[in-house]
C-alpha cells in the first residue's frame, strides 16, 4: 500500500498546482494510515526509525542531501534495504527555502528531526558549521512547520552533551545545561528552540534527550565503533595496535534500535514534552574495549594504546542518564544489556571482514 502511495506522490509531484497536490496527499493519508517524515534518515537513528515507522504500517519520507542522491550506494548503505518502500526528498538543512518547498506540498502527521553535524569531536574542529547546521537547521524546520502545518507533531534529537560537566548525577529532565563543546551548545539551542515553538505557538513539539546509543550502523568515527573495528582488524591479522584517547571518560550506552523506539512513542503522547532516555548505567572506554577484546578471545592490554591526538579540548567525564520518566509515561524499556551491544559490534564488524577478504581472495 505504501509503495502505491509513492507511486501516487511521485505522478503528483509533476503537477504545478500545490494545492490539489497537498489535497490528494491528505487523501492518500486517509487510506493509507500516518505519514511520516524523517531528516537524516541515512544516518544510524534514521535507518532504525524508518524500519520501526514502517512496521508500524507508516508511509516514511526522508530528506537527504541532492549529493547522496548522487552516490546511493555509497551514501545510502544503511537504509538500502528499504529504498523501495520510501520516499526520499532532496533539500538542505541549510536552506529554509528547500525545507518550506517539502512541507508545502506534502501534509505530515509526524516529523522527525534527527539531522546534524553529530560527531562532537569535529565541532571543536569546525564549531561554526555545527552551530550552522544543528541550529539555524532545527530553526528552518520549525519555522516552516508552524507556517504550513503547525499541527504537524515534532521530536527534535537532543543530547546528554546538553548536560555536560554534570552538576547531577544521574542526569535527568530537570538537571541544569552545561555543555562543553559547540556540539553540546547547538543541541541546547535546539532544546530551547523546540520548547519555545511549543510554549509560543501551541505546537506539538517534544526533545528526546537520548544518552549514547550505537549498534553495528554506529559511524566508524565513533568510539563504539572505533573499538569494534579495530577488534575485527586485530583478530584478522590486519593491525597490531588500537588508538584511542581518553580511556577513562564513561558513558551510558544503548542501543539504537532501542532508543528509536522511545522517539515514535514521544509522540504518541497526549501532551508534548521533553524525556531522557538511557539504561541508568555507566561503563568506562577502558570496560568496552575490555569486553569488546575478549569477545574474540583477545586481552586488550596488549592492543589499546591511548593517544592525546584524541583527546578533546573539553571533556564530558561521565554520563549516566535516569529513564523513569520515559519509563513510567511513555512504558519505554530497553532490550540490549551492555555486554549484548558490545558483542553484537564486535561479531557483526568481524563477519563483514571476514567476508569481504574471502571475496579479495577470490577476486585475486
Ligand atoms: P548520524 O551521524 O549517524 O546521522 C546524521 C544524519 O544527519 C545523517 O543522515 C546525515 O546525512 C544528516 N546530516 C548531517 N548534516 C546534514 C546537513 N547539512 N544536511 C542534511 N542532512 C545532514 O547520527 P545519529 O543517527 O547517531 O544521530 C541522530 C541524531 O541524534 C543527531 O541529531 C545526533 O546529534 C542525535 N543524537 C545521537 C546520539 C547517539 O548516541 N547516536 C545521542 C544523542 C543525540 P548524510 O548521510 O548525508 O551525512
Ligand atoms: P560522544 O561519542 O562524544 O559521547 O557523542 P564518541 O563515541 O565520539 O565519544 C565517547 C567518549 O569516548 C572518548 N574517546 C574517544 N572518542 C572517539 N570518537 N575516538 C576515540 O579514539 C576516543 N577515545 C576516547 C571521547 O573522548 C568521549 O568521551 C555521541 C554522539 O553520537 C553525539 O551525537 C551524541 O549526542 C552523544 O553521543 C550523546
Amino acid at each position: 500500500m505504501s509503495f502505491g502511495g509513492n507511486l501516487l506522490i511521485r505522478r503528483l509531484e509533476g503537477s504545478s498546482n500545490a494545492s490539489s497536490l497537498k489535497n490528494c496527499y491528505r487523501f492518500s493519508q486517509y487510506l493509507m494510515g500516518k505519514r511520516a517524515l524523517i531528516t537524516g534518515i541515512t544516518g544510524q537513528d534514521g535507518s532504525y526509525l524508518a524500519e520501526h515507522l514502517l512496521s508500524l504500517g507508516y508511509e516514511v519520507h526522508g530528506i537527504v542531501r541532492r549529493v547522496a542522491l548522487e552516490d546511493p550506494e555509497g551514501r545510502f548503505t544503511r537504509i538500502l534495504p528499504i529504498l523501495d518502500r520510501i520516499t526520499l526528498h532532496p533539500a538542505s538543512l541549510e536552506s529554509y527555502a528547500s525545507v518550506f518547498h517539502i512541507f508545502s506540498k506534502i501534509q505530515f502527521d509526524e516529523c522527525y528531526h534527527l539531522a546534524a553535524q553529530s560527531f562532537v569531536a569535529e565541532s571543536f574542529a569546525d564549531g561554526f558549521s555545527t552551530m550552522n547546521i544543528n541550529i539555524n537547521g532545527t530553526h528552518f524546520m520549525l519555522a516552516a512547520l508552524r507556517e504550513t502545518q503547525p499541527e504537524c507533531r515534532m521530536y527534535f534529537a537532543g543530547s546528554s552533551e546538553m548536560f555536560g560537566k554534570v552538576e547531577e548525577v544521574p542526569q535527568r529532565e530537570t538537571t541544569r545545561f552545561h555543555p562543553r563543546s559547540p556540539y553540546g551548545i547547538s543541541k541546547v539551542a535546539g532544546f530551547d528552540l523546540t520548547r519555545n515553538y511549543r510554549e509560543a505557538y501551541g505546537m506539538f513539539c517534544s526533545t528526546g534527550i537520548l544518552f549514547n546509543h550505537e549498534s553495528p550502523r554506529r559511524g566508524h568515527e565513533f568510539v563504539s565503533r572505533k573499538i569494534s573495528r579495530g577488534v575485527a582488524r586485530i583478530k584478522l591479522g590486519l593491525t597490531d595496535e588500537l588508538r584511542l584517547g581518553n580511556l577513562q571518560a564513561s558513558r551510558d550506552w544503548g542501543h539504537a534500535a532501542d532508543y528509536v523506539k522511545a522517539m515514535y512513542l514521544m509522540l504518541q503522547q497526549d501532551e508534548p514534552n521533553d524525556y531522557v532516555v538511557a539504561t541508568g548505567e555507566t561503563h568506562t572506554i577502558l570496560r568496552f574495549c575490555e569486553l569488546a577484546f575478549s569477545e574474540v578471545g583477545l586481552d586488550y592490554r596488549d592492543y589499546v594504546k591511548e593517544d592525546p591526538t584524541f583527546y578533546r579540548p573539553a571533556e564530558v567525564d561521565v554520563l549516566i542518564g535516569d529513564p523513569s520518566r520515559a519509563r513510567v509515561e511513555l512504558g519505554w524499556e530497553q532490550t540490549y544489556s551492555f555486554p549484548e551491544l558490545v558483542s553484537e559490534m564486535v561479531r557483526s564488524d568481524l563477519a563483514a571482514m571476514e567476508q569481504r577478504s574471502k571475496y579479495d581472495m577470490q577476486v585475486a
